[in-house]
């Protein structure tokens, strides 16, 4: 499929998608949303795909939000279906089975903030910012960060930076937690793929259980939680990486997994 949006790579396993709007700082307009869910399906498809990276085009931004252009224009009803084709494709992003890191390479506001957000972990560049200014729009998040950034790093925390639109570093970012790692702006893209590899090698099974224990976990009593894990540990068990996991261990080998769901 073709894309003028955004750019997808595939490599050794690692799927990368770069928000390619340079000119206008990889702003998310319809035409990109509907490219990522496409790009999305695709990477769901791909049973080669074992972990996908998100960064953005140029040096100054990964997305600086929803485009305002675009946005300005809208009444109340196709306000609501922006909304709703934005949370749609950021939903389909956190439910993705494979991990998504994303690379923060910039500017992430708005709704880049929310897209990185719905990754499993974020690295940022030393350059990169973070922030929801929709307020200074006279507007709120709309792409789920009035709930999603309150449920990591604490209800009021989400309010100070919600209600102030102030834009914080990468440093500050991770003292949040928002940020697991910041790196020196040329190193981060090797970082990631250094990390994205390493996750790569892991067996497909597990990691995804581990991700749907952890992201179903956190929706449900502890009880549940821990229920689910027992379930998704169960189910790893039944895999042929777990058996290839395991035999490595015992012929002090290394495990070489291949991610099949049956023998
Ligand atoms: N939308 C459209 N165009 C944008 C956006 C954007 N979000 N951000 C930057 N651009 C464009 C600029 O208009 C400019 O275009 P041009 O060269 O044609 O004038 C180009 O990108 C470069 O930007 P600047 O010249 O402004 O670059 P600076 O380095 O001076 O400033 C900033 C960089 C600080 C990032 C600045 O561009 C800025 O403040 N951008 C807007 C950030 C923002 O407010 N983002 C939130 C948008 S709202 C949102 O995300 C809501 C999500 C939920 C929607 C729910 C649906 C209803």
């Amino acid at each position: 499929m073709d894309y003028s949006n955004i750019i997808l790579a595939i490599e050794e396993g690692v799927a990368t998608i770069t928000f390619n709007r340079p000119k206008s700082l990889n702003a998310l307009n319809s035409a990109l949303l509907t490219e990522l869910s496409n790009a999305l399906e695709a990477i769901a498809a791909n049973e080669n795909v074992r972990i996908l990276v998100l960064t953005g085009a140029g040096d100054k931004a990964f997305v600086a939000g929803a485009d305002i252009s675009e946005l300005a224009g809208f009444n109340t009803l196709q306000a609501k279906r922006f909304a709703q084709i934005g949370q749609a494709v950021i939903d389909k992003l956190q439910l993705l089975s494979v991990p998504v890191m994303a690379a923060v390479n910039g500017y992430a506001l708005g709704g880049g903030s929310e897209m990185a957000l719905a990754c499993d972990f974020i690295y940022a560049s030393e350059k990169a910012s973070f922030g929801l200014p929709e307020i200074t729009l006279g507007l709120i998040p709309g792409f789920g960060g009035t709930q999603r950034l309150p449920r990591l790093i604490g209800a009021n925390r989400a309010k100070e930076l919600i209600f102030t639109g102030k834009m914080i570093s990468a440093a500050q970012a991770r003292e949040l937690g928002l940020v697991n790692q910041v790196f020196a702006p040329q190193s981060l893209m090797e970082e990631t793929m250094r990390t994205a590899r390493a996750i790569a090698a892991k067996g497909k099974v597990a990691l995804r259980a581990a991700k749907q224990a952890i992201n179903n976990g956190l929706n449900a009593d502890l009880v549940t939680a821990l229920r689910i894990e027992q379930d998704a540990f169960a189910i790893c068990m039944a895999s042929p990486d777990a058996r290839e996991g395991t035999q490595a261990f015992l012929e002090k080998r290394k495990p070489a997994f291949k991610g099949n769901l049956t023998e």
